[in-house]
């Protein structure tokens, strides 16, 4: 079968939002799993790839040292709570701290539209197919973006607990979000995601009761499969646990 083409919209305009848009305009529809030939080798591809990510990562590191800023990679399923967080996190920290934001959703720019804040520079990366944010698409948004003086860059990956893992950004702390309405297993399915992560933050907890979640085993499965990483439970609706995290974030700088 012959890939269709996907359409390449050009960046839209969002107010004072930076959209960068990574689509590539010969983006084709992924290859459905029954159509793929037998030995296809991906693994050499997925390899290089990652290597060629890799030394962008790199480069991305050392920009942001030059700059003086930290930079926090956000990961988790969609919907765990990430954007609520930096908003929060925002409103607390923001402007006597100075943050910048990156966004990365497929389509969009509604996240970074609710992260906007005075003094806040914002962009909203649009991926396309594409499931995860790479060290190149950070590299251009970084670019489109005026961060000189920026302490704190806050980055939202697009929602998904698989592939991000994969991808380092140069980022100086990943941060893995999971919510009480997932289930209290999900660390232990989802090991890269923790096991790469320097701190998870147990979301949504002040629903945890009306949805019979039982912290004590989440706890459990988080110190399994990521012990390395700091821990925090916290409530971004209601405040509850956000002390912590806020000092978290301040003694990086
Ligand atoms: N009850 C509750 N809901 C939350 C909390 N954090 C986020 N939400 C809700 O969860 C949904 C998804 O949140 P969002 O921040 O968009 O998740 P993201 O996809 O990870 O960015 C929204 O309806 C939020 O209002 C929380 O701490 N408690
Ligand atoms: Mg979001």
């Amino acid at each position: 079968m012959t890939p269709t083409p996907q359409p390449h919209s050009s960046p839209t305009p969002a107010d004072d939002v930076v959209i960068v848009d990574v689509r590539d305009p010969s983006d084709t529809l992924p290859t459905p799993p029954g159509d793929a030939l037998p030995g296809t080798r991906t693994i050499t591809l997925e390899t290089r790839l990652l290597d060629e990510n890799d030394r962008r990562a790199a480069a991305n590191r050392a920009d942001f040292a030059a700059r003086g800023l930290r930079a926090l990679n956000f990961v988790s399923s969609p919907g765990a709570g990430k954007t609520t967080l930096l908003g929060r996190t925002l409103d607390a920290l923001a402007p006597a701290l100075r943050c910048a934001v990156l966004v990365g959703d497929l389509e969009t720019a509604n996240d970074a539209r609710r992260l906007r804040r005075p003094g806040v520079p914002v962009a909203q990366i649009t991926t396309g197919g594409c499931c995860h944010l790479d060290a190149a698409m950070i590299a251009r948004a970084t670019a489109a973006l005026p961060l000189d003086g920026t302490q704190l860059l806050f980055i939202e990956n697009v929602g998904n607990l698989v592939c991000p893992a994969s991808f380092d950004l140069g980022e100086n702390r990943r941060i893995t979000l999971v919510s009480c309405t997932e289930g209290e297993d999900k660390p232990l399915k989802y090991p890269p995601m923790f096991s790469s992560a320097h701190a998870v933050v147990l979301t949504k907890i002040d629903v945890a009761d009306a949805m019979g979640f039982d912290r004590t085993l989440a706890r459990d499965a988080i110190r399994r499969a990521a012990p390395q990483a700091t821990v925090f439970e916290l409530s971004a609706k209601t405040g509850e646990g956000l002390d912590a995290w806020l000092d978290y974030l301040r003694a990086l700088l």
